[in-house]
């Protein structure tokens, strides 16, 4: 017996926002190890131990790859036709009985990791034509896409810390140290964050836990849960009223200055430390230093986000940004130009329509719209509220809701009451065992990439492609042909005219982008299909593109695909006001939206915060819902446990390794206390995603240690009212030890 030849593939990671390359050694059809690509121009050798669990992934049994039908109860292998004829028979009558309303759609994570699934989900949305459309946007980001969108014009122009250059760096509830970074993508944080050190720079770190990053970080606060739009708005009292601004540029490009000096008058720090945990100097401080450094730059995430009051914080930290000049100055916060897909490079330069919200509203709650999406939270309410509109069919895509979202076994017993559950995913698990039909997604070594949205938030510029690893087995459509055979069913048309839809709504688009050169430009990518002929057209009429043919020096897809490791494209560099595509030309400081409801957040500082409330936390080996079915991820000391204070756990009589009940909106989990002085006492901490035992999912490794699902205990009715993302952070619990 020969052994066989070892080959080297160039893949981009799909797990994580860092978006690093990877070299994929492959022999006789299977993966033999896997490494950070030297040669690539981003990520430059980087990876973490997620990575090496892609050959756990792309190997795993448990994966699916057939359809499965529901039949009497259990999942059954299926063909593809069989499959479809399912669905088509379940969805049909939804559709002519109830209307398109009646169809929902949820997108989740991995949706933004998939070329195929990111560039055609739109397509599924117009296709189905429905009101119903949630993501795991309002899980996670949605108040700085609305923030950033009120204040820049666009959804996407969200500014990212240049690190390279930065010499003070204020993080507020982001862990880049176990997450590799989020609206920021930044492979290999711990590097540059040396990088920063070695030049005599600082970061400093707002986070009720002593994380990994506040651990390498110069100073850490440890912030009460939900207070950081008041904190925020304290530094920029300090700012104004110690007359540290210094706009520079940013003056003559911004408008509403005086507005946001009123808006925050009374946020002195006197007024607002007890509810934030910090003491008034330690909040002046943090505004001083601020003003005072060469390059300073805030950065705020997850935490952020996840509160009632997220879309204020993420305004806040902007403001801060703009207040020192650090908006899209070197070391500052900058805007990333992406070579594709970024609308802030399209259109008419410095001028724009901006952004609306609120164009429909949520048929139970009345929760706006925004960015064409309800509020995931609330899905559970309009399949279980009868009336018309009701929803009664449901596709899920790359989305795990009944872990991923508060509500617990709300979501189990609205999903198993729907008409029609079709589930676009790779496993079997606590949402898609409700499916009655689930498409399997192909295995990412089997996909070719390019990221989508991540250059648009990327501490560097770049362009990188890379090419299936592995070919596919033929009878396995690629996703985004699974995607336009559901958009062909939900238009009335068979699934079979998935690849001519594509072709029609290909041309329909390049007619509108190209005008009257678009006989021109459909030619020149004739030779491809599918997302790369998405891409093609993307890369050549972007930024750096060759124009198809205009600019014979520039970018397109032969090129790129033709330089594993990619392309880079130099140093973030400013983009104001070119960049901006706010009706005004300016720099929108003070949204009327987020001034009412700072002024809602004064309230807030006579309420009684909670005895103990509960956040969430993310470890380097897990990822979200998902990767616990992966081996190499999966062993190692428990994960899913309790983070309690000493102080706390005493009073509660809980001990390190006991079994502590947690109970929140009227549910109850049950995880073992590892006792931590990393937590701000009041404060327990468990991480989200886990809960892997209910029955009929096919997740055997992550069966074995399941672990106990937060979002169970989390209140689905907390929610930021302007973006309509989910409170997942500072909610009150009761803990106590398990009987
Ligand atoms: N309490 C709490 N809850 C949270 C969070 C938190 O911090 N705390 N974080 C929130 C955040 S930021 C996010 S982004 C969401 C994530 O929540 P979701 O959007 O639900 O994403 P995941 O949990 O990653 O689940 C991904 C799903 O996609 C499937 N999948 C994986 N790979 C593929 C693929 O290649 N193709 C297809 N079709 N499917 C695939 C998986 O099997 C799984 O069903 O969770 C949110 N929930
Ligand atoms: N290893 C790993 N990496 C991941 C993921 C994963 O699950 N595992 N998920 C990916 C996804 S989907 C995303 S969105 C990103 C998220 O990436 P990050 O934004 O870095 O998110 P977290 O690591 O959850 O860090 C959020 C921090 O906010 C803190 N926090 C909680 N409440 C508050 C508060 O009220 N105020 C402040 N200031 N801080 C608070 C928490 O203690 C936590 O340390 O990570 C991505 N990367
Ligand atoms: S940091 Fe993220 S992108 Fe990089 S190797 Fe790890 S999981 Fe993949
Ligand atoms: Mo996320």
């Amino acid at each position: 017996m020969t052994t066989p030849q070892e080959s080297s593939h160039y893949r981009i990671c799909p797990l994580c926002e860092a978006c690093c390359g990877l070299e994929v050694r492959t022999a006789g059809g299977k993966v033999t190890a896997i490494r950070g690509a030297e040669h690539d121009v981003f990520s430059r050798g980087y990876i973490c131990p997620k990575a090496v669990a892609l050959k756990d992934l792309h190997e795993d049994p448990d994966r699916l790859r057939t359809p499965m039908i529901k039949r009497d109860g259990r999942h059954v292998p299926a063909s593809w036709q069989e499959a479809f004829a399912e669905i088509e028979r379940r969805l049909r009558p939804v559709i002519d009985t109830h209307g398109r309303d009646a169809v929902a759609l949820a997108f989740g994570n991995p949706s933004a990791h998939k070329m195929g699934l990111l560039l055609y989900s739109p397509r599924l949305a117009k296709s189905a034509g429905s009101k119903n459309v949630y993501s795991a946007s309002t899980l996670d980001q949605m108040p700085k896409q609305l923030s950033s969108g009120l204040m820049f014009g666009s959804w996407l122009s969200i500014a990212v810390p240049d690190i390279a250059r930065c010499d003070h760096l204020l993080i507020l509830g982001a862990n880049p140290m176990a997450s590799n970074g989020s609206l920021w993508t930044v492979p290999d944080f711990r590097g540059k964050a040396k990088a920063l050190h070695g030049r005599g720079g600082r970061i400093v770190v707002i986070d009720p836990r002593r994380t990994e990053t506040a651990a390498i970080a110069d100073a850490h606060h440890a912030i009460r849960p939900g207070s950081d739009a008041l904190l925020l708005a304290a530094m920029a009292q300090v700012l104004f009223s110690e007359g540290r601004l210094r706009l520079g540029r940013l003056e003559a490009l911004t408008q509403g200055l005086d507005a946001v000096r009123a808006a925050v008058a009374p946020f002195t720090p006197e007024r607002v430390a007890a509810r934030c945990g910090l003491a008034p100097e330690a909040i002046r401080t943090l505004a001083r230093e601020l003003a005072a450094a060469r390059h300073p730059c805030v950065y705020g995430r997850l935490g952020t986000c996840t509160q009632r009051f997220g879309s204020v914080a993420s305004w806040l930290v902007d403001v801060l940004n703009v207040l020192v000049g650090a908006l899209d100055a070197p070391g500052g916060a900058m805007f990333p130009k992406a070579p594709a897909f970024a609308s802030n490079t399209r259109g008419k330069p410095g001028i724009g329509g901006g952004i609306t919200t609120g164009r429909h509203r949520s048929r139970v709650s009345g929760a706006p719209e925004v960015l064409g999406e309800l509020p995931m939270t609330l899905l559970p309410e309009e399949i279980e509220t009868p009336g018309p509109g009701q929803v009664r069919a449901l596709i899920t895509v790359a989305s795990n809701p009944a872990l991923s979202a508060p509500g617990g076994s709300r979501w189990a017993d609205a999903l198993a009451q729907l008409d029609c559950l079709v589930s676009v995913d790779v496993y079997l698990n606590e949402t898609t065992r409700h499916a009655h039909v689930i498409l399997p997604g192909r295995s990412p070594l089997e996909d070719a990439h390019y990221d989508v949205a991540f250059p648009q938030f990327s501490d560097r510029n770049h362009a990188r492609y890379s090419a299936p690893v592995f070919e596919p087995d033929a009878d396995h459509p690629p996703e985004w042909q699974t995607i336009m055979a559901l958009a062909a069913l939900l238009r009335g048309r068979p699934a079979s005219d998935a690849l001519a839809l594509d072709d029609e709504l290909t041309a329909d688009e390049i007619r509108r982008v190209a005008g009257e050169r678009a006989d021109a430009v459909a030619r020149a990518v004739r030779d491809r299909v599918g997302p790369e002929r998405l891409l093609d057209l993307a890369l050549r009429a972007g930024p750096y593109g060759d124009r198809f043919g205009l600019q014979p020096d520039g970018l397109n897809l032969d090129k790129l695909a033709a330089t594993p490791g990619g392309i880079d494209l130099g140093e973030l560099q400013p983009r104001l006001p070119d960049m901006l595509r706010t009706p005004s030309g300016h720099i929108e400081l003070a949204p009327q939206a987020l001034l009412d409801d700072l002024r809602a957040a004064l309230a807030e500082l006579d309420t009684v915060a909670p005895a103990m409330v509960i956040i969430g936390r993310r470890d380097v080996r897990s990822n979200n819902s998902w990767m616990h079915n992966l081996p190499t991820l999966a062993k190692g000391p428990e994960r899913c446990t309790l983070l309690l204070h000493p102080a706390d756990a005493t009073r509660l009589q809980l001990a390190d390794g006991a079994p502590a009940r947690i109970s929140g909106s009227g549910r109850t989990v049950v995880a073992p206390v590892e006792l931590s002085n990393d937590m701000r006492p009041g404060v327990a901490c468990l991480p989200h995603g886990w809960g892997h035992d209910r029955p009929g999912a096919q997740l055997r490794v992550a069966g074995e240690r399941p672990g106990a699902s937060l979002n169970d205990v989390l209140d689905e009715n907390l929610r930021d009212p302007l973006s309509g993302n989910a409170v997942l952070s500072g909610v009150a619990v009761e803990i106590a030890p398990a009987a």
